[in-house]
């Protein structure tokens, strides 16, 4: 059987996510409809959908059912675009551009862009909870978002960045940071992936963790060597804010040069770490390459 080529299937994946996001989504129209249009506006049409596709292909490795596979996604994706909403907001990085859209603060309004976010981490609990299947893997599911998604995962590594600015953190430190800021869902898109299928045992569980971690910190270094060099039109978010606000990233810690070389070790990490599957990690693989080569 010939495989559908990667970029077809990246096609596939995002064009899927979207109709589902869709569906779970409240009616724009449904009381209280401004806060629903909100909360369209801030997931649908937008985004690269890394960490759907991210859950997609460890669930492929895994033979996952479909419609877990897609609420465990869709899940995903709401919790990320909670985190940039609120994110974007004046008390945060107060940014005015996302996904090449007026954020939600500014197109709405600030009480709105925080009751958005609120709402969409609710909303991204109930998709998981209800994607029916075994109960004890559900909880299973809903444990590894809470855990990722809280004070141990993305809003410690925030509340780590927030007291960053304007002082110097080692390389480990800032490696910290990201491990919990970005890289917490982007491990946690693996293993939910893989949890929609048949479960990993242990050593399944190590590599692909190891294959996540790497993962993770690659995007990361590859947004910040994007941040200073690519445009904002071409990011769809404000190009060169680190600098501007003073933020430690591995640009301003190791340089660009060092900064690429790192992003490609951190690939050959993720690759490695996928050896034990052979061919059936194809798509976790392809995806490493995605983010480390990304423009965007
Ligand atoms: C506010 C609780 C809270 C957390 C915010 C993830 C995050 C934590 C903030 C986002 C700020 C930021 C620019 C982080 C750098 C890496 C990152 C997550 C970039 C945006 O993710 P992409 O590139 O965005 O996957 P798209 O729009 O493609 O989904």
């Amino acid at each position: 059987m010939t495989a559908v080529p990667f970029d077809d299937w990246v096609r596939q994946v995002q064009s899927g996510m979207e109709d589902v996001l869709a569906t779970l989504l409240p009616p724009a129209a449904a009381a209280p409809a401004r806060l629903h249009e909100a909360m369209r506006y801030a997931v649908l049409d937008g985004g690269k959908r890394v960490r759907p596709l991210l859950v997609h292909a460890a669930g492929e490795l895994h033979d996952a059912d479909r419609n877990t596979l897609a609420r465990a996604a869709a899940a995903v994706e709401m919790i990320h675009a909670y985190s940039l909403v609120h994110d974007d907001m004046p008390c945060m990085d107060d940014d005015a551009l996302r996904r090449g859209k007026p954020t939600v603060h500014v197109k709405y309004d600030e009480a709105t862009a925080l009751l958005v976010g609120d709402a969409l981490q609710a909303q991204a609990f109930l998709a998981l909870a209800e994607a029916g299947g075994d109960p004890s893997r559900t909880l299973r599911m809903l444990r590894l978002l809470a855990q990722a998604s809280g004070s141990a995962g993305m809003c410690g590594g925030q509340a780590i960045d927030l007291a960053s600015v304007g002082t110097t953190l080692s390389l480990s430190e800032l490696e910290q940071m990201h491990r919990l800021k970005t890289g917490a869902l982007l491990r946690a898109s693996v293993m939910l992936g893989a949890l929609c299928g048949q479960v990993p045992d242990a050593a399944e569980s190590a590599a692909l963790d190891a294959y996540a971690a790497a993962v993770g910190l690659a995007f990361q270094v590859v947004d910040d060597v994007l941040d200073a060099t690519a445009d904002s039109q071409t990011l769809g978010k404000t190009a060169g804010k680190d600098a501007v606000d003073n933020k430690p990233t591995y640009v301003s810690i190791l340089g660009l040069e060092e900064s690429r070389a790192l992003a490609q070790k951190l690939r050959e990490d993720a690759h490695r770490a996928l050896l034990p599957f052979g061919d059936k990690a194809r798509r976790l693989r392809e995806l490493a390459d995605l983010i480390v080569q990304r423009k965007a």
